[in-house]
Formats: C-alpha cells, structure tokens, sequence
C-alpha cells in the first residue's frame, strides 16, 4: 500500500492532521493500536482554547462543541479558604470551552470516516523504516495480516509511549524532563456543576480541581501521592477530602454526586526538542508532556498538527521544504510557553513534602498577587487561553 502521509495514532494529533491534510487535498492513512470504542470512551482533557475551537470550526468539526460545549470566561483560585476570580476574557478577550477530548475524538472519527478515510484500528506491532531516506515505511499487523506502507513522511502522532520517538537514535535525541513527586487522583460524578466556573484550589493537604463535563457529570481531582491506589479510595473518603480543600469558608460548597470512574494519573514534564528526524515528524505528546494543571496537552498537540499541515501543503502544493525544515523550531516556542506556564501553575498549587513553611508562604503570597495585580492576572489569563505572546 501507499500514501502521501502516514500517520501513526488516532489521538487527537493524528485525528485532526488526517482531517487538515484530506481539505488541502494530501492523501493520508492513519494506523491506531487501539480500538474505535476504546478511543472514544477515555476520560482525559477537558479544556479547549479559542484557538483550538477556530480551528476545529474552520475544519468543519466544530458543530456538536459549539452546541454541547460550555463557554468560560473565567476561573477560580481558592486558597486560605477565599475564592478570587481570574477573569479570562475581561482580560483577555478571549474564553475558552469545556468539551470532553473524546467528544472531539467522536467528531473528528465521524468527519474521517465521513470522507472515507483510511483509518485503521486495532493494528499492532507497528514499526517505522527508511525513516533517512525519502522513501520511509511503516511495518504492521491488522486482521491478522503483515502490511507495509510507503510513504513520503511518516507523522508520529502516537503519545508519550508510541514507537515513533521511539525510532529516532537515542544518540540524535535531545530530551528534557522533570516528574513530579505527586499524582491527580481523578473522578467522574453524577452532580449538578458545584461552581458556574472551574476552580483550582491550593491547600495545606495538597491541590483540588473542580471541571465540569455538562450540566449533570462533573469532573474532579486531588493530588495524590504517586504510589496511591484507587482501591484504597472510598467514595467518602474522596468527598470528605475535596470537601476539606475546595469548600470555602463563606460556606460555599462543592456538591457530591454518585462517583461512577476514579482513575490515577501520573505528573510529569518533558520535551524533545528533536521533533523531526529524516523524514519523520513528531506531533503533540509523542513528542512533549505537560502536568495537566495549565490545560495545554490537547492544545499543543492541535497547535503542532496545524502548523504541520500548513508546512505539507507548501510542500505539495508549492515544492517548499522551509515550513518542513522551520516545523520543530516553529513549534517548540508555544511549546516551551506551555511547559513553562504548566510547570508554574503546578509549583503555585501544589503541595510538597519537603516544603518550608517559608516556601508554603510563598506560594500563598503568589496567589494573593495573580489574583490582585491586573497585571500578574492578565499575563496569567493570555497563557490560559492561549494567546500569551511566545
Ligand atoms: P494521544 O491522545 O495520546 O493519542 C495517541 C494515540 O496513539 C496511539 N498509539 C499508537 N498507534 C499506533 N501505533 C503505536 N505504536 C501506537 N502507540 C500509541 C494511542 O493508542 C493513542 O490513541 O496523543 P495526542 O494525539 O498527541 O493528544 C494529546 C492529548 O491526548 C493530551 O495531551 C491531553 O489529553 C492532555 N490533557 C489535557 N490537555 C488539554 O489541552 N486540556 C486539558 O484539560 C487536559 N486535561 C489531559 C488532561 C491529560 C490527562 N491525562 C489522562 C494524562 C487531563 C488528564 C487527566
Ligand atoms: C478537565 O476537565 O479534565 C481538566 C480541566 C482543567 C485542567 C485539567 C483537566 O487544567
């Protein structure tokens, strides 16, 4: 078989340059290990920024998240028992919409499947050649058969754990991480929404997030230390701890509900700044992580598929290869924006074992001031939408 693009994962990357490529009229197939339902069903990223809802509008994929979506223009910190407002789009004059990943996964299968794309689930054992050469391939196994697909490039848009990284020599590979000491100990509820706005609540027992997924399931989390066990997790147990950090003392209150998913996910920071090699490219997390604290995970990756697709399109249609040779530097400014503002709304919310009683106050005096200074807050609000200038 072949192709123009190969792309490896149908996450949201791989989904929407699959979708980016077919309107600039470049043929594309995309392989996924897993399944149409197992990708449809997983519970991950909530927040889109402006740019991410344009974009998916422009593309046509935007209907049912204008629709379902629900518009924000703000959020809050609560700390020392207050809650203080980040007014996103009075400072901004942006907002951004909170929308499930997998609803945009089923939006963007839909259109694909629509336009009769080739898109492959449950392949397996996939492994990437001649990546050096002009002509690379990708190696795999669907329906019980051994395929190959030749191709002009190869996009690695499997996630963190892919093969495409995977692929490029350790010795040509310059990567930077940090994991954090602590996890967020996630859960779905049915419950009305405890709050109009999300709330990122720093207290002495560790972080809480409140979010929301539509009017009756809500979507919360606490930091939990990296060996916890859902098990070990009662449904009291979870409420009377969001309760102790979320709940304010003017007696507002977040609204329990019957919990019906509680998942465990991993903090960890990292980039590779080497986001091509020969003829691969890598997009979105296969090639950088964020701590979810900042919202930016699925809006690096949509960021990095967009300028992809323009760079193709000046190659196919233009015989340009600058877009293609400028992509990785292009990218890696929001990207490293993204790691720097996540990494800071981890540090300002977090709690650390080993922090002073000096440090703990310092993290307060911070909150105090991006919640008080115009100033502090609007350069806060730019990085949260996603405008912040790079
Ligand atoms: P994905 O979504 O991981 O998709 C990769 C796909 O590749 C497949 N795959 C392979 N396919 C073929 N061959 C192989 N060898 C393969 N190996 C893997 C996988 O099965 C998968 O389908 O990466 P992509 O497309 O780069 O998208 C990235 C986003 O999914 C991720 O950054 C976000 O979910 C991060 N994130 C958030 N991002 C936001 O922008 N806003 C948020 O509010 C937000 N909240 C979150 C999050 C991530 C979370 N978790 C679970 C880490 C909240 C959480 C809890
Ligand atoms: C979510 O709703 O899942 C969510 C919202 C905001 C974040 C991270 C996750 O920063």
């Amino acid at each position: 078989m072949r192709t123009q693009v190969g792309i490896v994962g149908a996450g949201p990357a791989g989904l929407l340059l699959s979708h980016l490529l077919h309107q600039r009229g470049i043929e594309s197939v995309v392989l996924e290990v897993r399944s149409r339902e197992q990708i449809e069903s997983t519970i991950r990223a909530g927040v889109l920024e402006q740019g991410t809802m344009d974009l998916l509008i422009e593309a046509g994929v935007g209907a049912r998240m204008r629709a379902e979506g629900a518009l924000h223009h703000g959020f809050e910190f609560a700390f020392e028992g207050k809650r203080r407002r980040i007014d996103l789009t009075g400072l901004t004059g942006h907002s951004i919409t909170v929308y499930a990943q997998h609803e945009v996964l089923k939006d963007l299968v839909a259109a694909r499947v629509d336009a009769g794309a080739q898109l492959y689930f449950d392949v397996s054992d996939v492994s990437l050649h001649d990546l050096d050469t002009d002509h690379p391939s990708i190696c795999y196994q669907h329906g019980g058969e051994q395929h190959t697909l030749q191709c002009d490039f190869v996009i690695g848009c499997d996630g963190s754990q892919g093969v495409s990284r995977k692929s490029i020599p350790q010795s040509l590979r310059k990567d930077y991480e940090r994991v954090y000491p602590f996890s967020w100990f996630g859960i779905l509820c049915e419950a009305p929404p405890s709050s109009d706005e999300l709330i990122y609540a720093r207290h002495e027992r560790g972080f809480a997030l409140i979010s929301t997924r539509s009017p009756n399931v809500q979507r919360m989390y606490f930091q939990c230390d990296p060996h916890e066990t859902v098990e070990n997790w009662s449904d009291d147990r979870v409420w009377a701890e969001l309760h102790a950090r979320a709940d304010s003392h003017d007696g507002r209150q977040i609204v329990d509900g019957k919990i019906f998913q509680k998942n465990i996910v991993g903090m960890r920071s990292f980039v590779t700044t080497t986001m091509r090699y020969g003829r691969l490219f890598l997009a979105g997390d296969a090639a950088h992580i964020v701590p979810p604290t900042g919202a930016k995970g699925l809006n690096l990756a949509v960021a990095d598929v967009k300028i992809l697709s323009a760079a193709l399109r000046a190659f196919y249609q233009e015989g340009r290869a600058d877009l293609l040779d400028h992509y990785a530097e292009t990218a890696l400014k929001r990207i490293w924006r993204a790691e720097h503002f996540s990494y800071w709304m981890t540090s300002m919310t977090h709690r650390r074992d080993d922090a002073t009683p000096f440090e703990q106050q310092l993290q307060i005096a911070e909150l105090e001031h991006v919640t008080t200074s115009r100033a502090a807050a609007t350069a806060l609000a730019e990085n949260y939408v996603g405008v912040a200038a790079v």
